[in-house]
């Protein structure tokens, strides 16, 4: 989609500030270690898609994208910036106090004190004597490895399998458990559909084009969010919405923000209310009802419980009929409106492509389950082109799927040792870390059980950036500086995480070191070496590398490498695939022809273009029955009647969340805060190169408000606002659009922390949106996050805005 309105602006902008070249000053190419003058190119990949590394003078200079990427992301421009970013951890690092007094040190310390140099061997000493320590005192169970986070791509330095498999084979630790992406629609899906749902292959663009008539963005960006992926993005995504742009099929667009993808493909803008989609979903199912104009057979055959949901939708049950009318009140779209679409969405071969911010909220459980209800009225799941996906944003689901081996990762092994108890309790919903922290003993429910929060001790953290990602800053800062005797980071870059650790060891980044990796998740069209493009900077070490020498000192290093380099399990990873490959008549060359092209690809599968996601269980439900309990659809679900749960009912249910603009705090904080991912970043990374002066605005991170809203506080774009509420503070640079709506506000999230001061609620001087976002579940079954609900109230900065410290070292 070469000329599509994003792609041209986005370079436009880019050029005007990087000069088309590299994205760092002339100033840190000096004090970077002198490298051979040698001129190279190197094959690698990692997130933002498969790229060619031009290396000039022995510095990487360039990212040139693979030649038959259809729409390679604007980002990979600030491949050579990441590299060199100033903001690297060129050393392993000691907090000054944890270096004197051990984990012993005053630990309100943290993010306030120095840190120390030390060589690689007192670091790795201190790091294995520390786990040593926790593990002889208090045990396993106090030791914390979640690590959750989008560390680059690489089936060897995968830093979280890395370190689980490290402490398994010293007796286990405390995992994490979902993640922050879908944890509300991967806990509730299974039960309704039998299967997570929004990690499966969506039914094909291919389909959608020859068949679809109405296509409805609910929730989701697919021009912004499928330029990564989990594995190194295939684009895929980008050639569908070009063609769909190109074929006249109707596109609505549900969402609070008129999006990229909206726009073009002109799609009709529908600004619901934030959080609200399960009212507007029951208003539209209310209508197919009492119309008549819903798949009777469908209902009949497909799903089961359709009746006992029914006295909720007809009000039956507590008086209050789900109409459109109920609906437009809580939605603020006309009930007309909310007819219309129903009508037209029954009336049409429709797909309803779904995004995830929507389940990233409180009672985020019920989004999904509210949709699946209702493309189940509407009566077109497993025919092609009809339906709903929860993928089509992600990953670029939709494309075609390869005939090809998986590729597997270094596995994160078997426990080993008595020391942790035979039982399922030890792993946390990620999103509940800073309450695992806070409240040890604590018992919480999940999925059906009653769990209890162990007391943790040490924290290691290899490849996530908890001081970004996690929701209410002040909190987490809170249990950081409370509860942990000791915390270990690893990472590339002095994140405000690294800075607020008492030991930081300093990851090499993919350009690196070497690695291999399939590309495409869905596509899996190709397995790639990542090839080493310069010389790890400073003393950084690859994770791999880092782990076996800890795992050495902890009496292990030949089980954890099983006596190979990274090198040897490139090769011994590229070998199994084969086996895979060959026992399929895959066709896969010699090891040596491979690394030397750098990529095998793998053609489609024969019927690929055909795909239709339910296309078996909607021919023959008997033969081809779904994994939940009844083989059927659940709309009601008598497992999850048998938690009885308030905060999920056993059928979709509009519940108010804790904060939406219908709540009584709305009068104190009339803005609904969404936190959507940003267009030119993946979460917090890349924010520290000179490619975040593409969209900042006053050098903050941009918050976008209606000008309806902008005006009645004296607000112009460009202006520094400062956003708040009763949980935190933070400064941002204020763009005025009427593409948002109405009481919304666009704060992206992954804006660098910058505490302006060591108090209980500091200002961020930067724009870090989780200053203000609450730390509750989204209800007793998946507690997941819930990002999306929080309001605040915003107002223009007066004075002079304080310099920005966050792209700061602490050294
Ligand atoms: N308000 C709000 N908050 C959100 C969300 C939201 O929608 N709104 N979304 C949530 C979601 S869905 C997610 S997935 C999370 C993302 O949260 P994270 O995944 O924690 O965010 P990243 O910024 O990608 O952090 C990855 C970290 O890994 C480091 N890293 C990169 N490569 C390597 C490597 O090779 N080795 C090591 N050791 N480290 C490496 C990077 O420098 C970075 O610090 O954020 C969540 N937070
Ligand atoms: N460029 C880029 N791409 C990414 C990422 C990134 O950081 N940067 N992160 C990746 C990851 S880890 C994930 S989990 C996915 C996230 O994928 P998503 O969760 O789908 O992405 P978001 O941008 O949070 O939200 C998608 C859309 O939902 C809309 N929305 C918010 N609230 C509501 C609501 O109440 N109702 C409706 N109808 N719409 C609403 C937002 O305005 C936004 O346009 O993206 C992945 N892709
Ligand atoms: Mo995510």
């Amino acid at each position: 989609m070469s000329d599509s309105k994003l792609s041209r602006r986005d370079f436009v902008k880019l050029s005007a500030v990087t000069g088309g070249g590299a994205a760092l000053s002339t100033s840190s190419l000096q004090r970077i270690a002198p490298f051979a003058r040698q001129n190279y190119t190197r094959l690698t990949a990692n997130h933002w898609g498969v790229f060619t590394a031009e290396v000039k003078n022995g510095k990487f200079v360039r990212a040139v994208p693979f030649a038959r990427d259809v729409q390679p992301s604007a980002m990979l421009q600030a491949m050579p910036g990441r590299a060199y970013s100033e903001t690297r951890v060129r050393y392993p690092m000691v907090r000054a106090s944890f270096l004197k007094n051990g984990h012993k040190a005053d630990r309100s310390l943290r993010g306030k004190e120095k840190f120390v140099r030390v060589s690689w061997d007192q670091a790795l000493d201190l790091v294995a004597s520390e786990i040593k320590r926790v593990k002889a005192g208090t045990g396993n169970k106090s030791i914390f490895t979640g690590s959750y986070g989008w560390h680059d791509t690489g089936a060897i330095n995968n830093p979280r399998t890395l370190l689980t498999r490290m402490m398994k084979k010293y007796g286990g630790s405390v995992g994490g458990l979902g993640d922050y992406s879908t944890a509300a629609s991967q806990v509730i899906m299974p039960h309704v559909l039998g299967t997570l749902e929004v990690y499966e292959q969506q039914t094909s663009w291919d389909s959608i084009l020859a068949n679809t008539k109405l296509v409805v963005l609910w929730g989701a960006d697919l021009l912004k969010t499928n330029q990564i992926g989990w594995a190194p993005a295939d684009h895929y995504a980008y050639e569908g919405v070009s063609r769909l742009r190109k074929s006249g099929i109707e596109v609505i667009c549900i969402n609070p923000l008129r999006t990229e993808t909206a726009k073009t493909l002109k799609a009709e803008w529908v600004a619901v209310r934030p959080q609200t989609d399960v009212a507007l979903m029951l208003g539209m199912a209310h209508t197919l009802y009492q119309q008549g104009k819903y798949s009777k057979d469908f209902i009949e055959n497909y799903t089961v419980g359709f009746d006992q949901f029914l006295g909720y939708l007809t009000g039956k049950t507590d008086g209050v009929p789900k109409n459109a009318e109920w609906a437009a009140k809580i939605t603020d779209i006309p009930a007309k409106k909310i007819t219309e679409l129903a009508l037209k969405m029954a009336d049409k071969r429709t797909m309803l492509m779904s995004g995830w911010a929507v389940q990233r909220a409180q009672h985020g459980e019920q989004v999904h389950w509210m949709l699946v209800t209702l493309a189940s009225m509407i009566g077109q799941i497993g025919l092609p082109g009809g339906g709903f996906g929860l993928s089509y944003h992600y990953d670029n689901g939709g494309s075609l799927t390869a005939k090809a081996p998986a590729l597997s990762g270094i596995s994160s092994g078997e426990l080993v040792g008595a020391a942790w108890p035979a039982q399922d309790t030890k792993n946390i919903p990620v999103a509940r870390a800073a309450e695992m922290l806070l409240n040890p003993g604590a018992t919480f429910n999940y999925n059906g059980k009653a769990y209890t929060y162990p007391d943790i001790h040490l924290v290691y953290w290899a490849g996530g950036n908890p001081m970004h990602h996690h929701y209410d800053r002040n909190r987490v800062v809170k249990a950081w500086r409370s509860k942990p005797e000791t915390i270990i980071i690893q990472d590339p870059f002095w994140t405000a995480t690294a800075k607020m650790a008492d030991i930081v060891l300093p990851a090499s980044t993919t350009f690196e070191r070497e690695d291999i990796t399939q590309v495409g998740s869905y596509s899996q069209k190709m397995i790639l070496v990542m090839q080493k493009v310069i010389d790890p900077l400073y003393e950084s070490k690859s994770d791999y590398w880092i782990f076996s020498e800890i795992s050495k000192r902890l009496g292990f290093g030949k089980e954890f490498t099983e006596g190979r380099s990274e090198a040897q399990w490139v090769e011994f990873l590229y070998n199994d695939a084969k086996k895979q490959a060959d026992a399929q008549k895959i066709p896969m060359p010699p090891f040596d022809e491979f690394s030397k092209k750098g990529y095998v690809e793998f053609a489609p599968e024969a019927d690929a273009k055909n795909f239709v996601r339910f296309a078996d269980f909607r021919k023959d439900p008997e033969a081809n029955p779904l994994g939940t309990p009844s083989g059927k659809i659940e709309i009601y679900s008598q497992t999850i009647e048998g938690f009885h749960y308030a905060s999920c009912p056993p059928h979709p249910t509009w519940m108010e969340p804790a904060e939406w603009l219908g709540a009584a705090k709305a009068e104190q904080y009339p803005l609904q805060l969404l936190s959507p991912h940003p267009a030119h970043r993946l979460h917090s990374q890349l924010d520290n190169t000179a490619f975040r002066q593409t969209y900042e605005v006053a050098g903050r991170e941009p918050i976008t408000l209606h000008p309806a809203d902008a005006s009645a506080r004296g607000i112009k774009s460009g202006d520094v606002v400062r956003v708040f509420n009763d949980r935190g503070q933070a400064l941002a640079g204020a763009v005025v659009s009427d593409e948002v709506r109405r009481g919304a506000v666009v704060f992206h999230e992954g804006g660098w922390y910058d505490p302006a001061d060591h108090s209980d609620n500091p200002l961020c001087k930067h724009g870090d949106v989780n200053t203000l976002t609450l730390d509750i579940g989204t209800s007793d079954l998946a507690q997941g996050g819930s990002a999306n609900t929080a309001l605040v109230q915003l107002e223009r900065y007066k004075g002079t805005p304080p310099a920005v410290t966050a792209f700061n070292n602490p050294v």
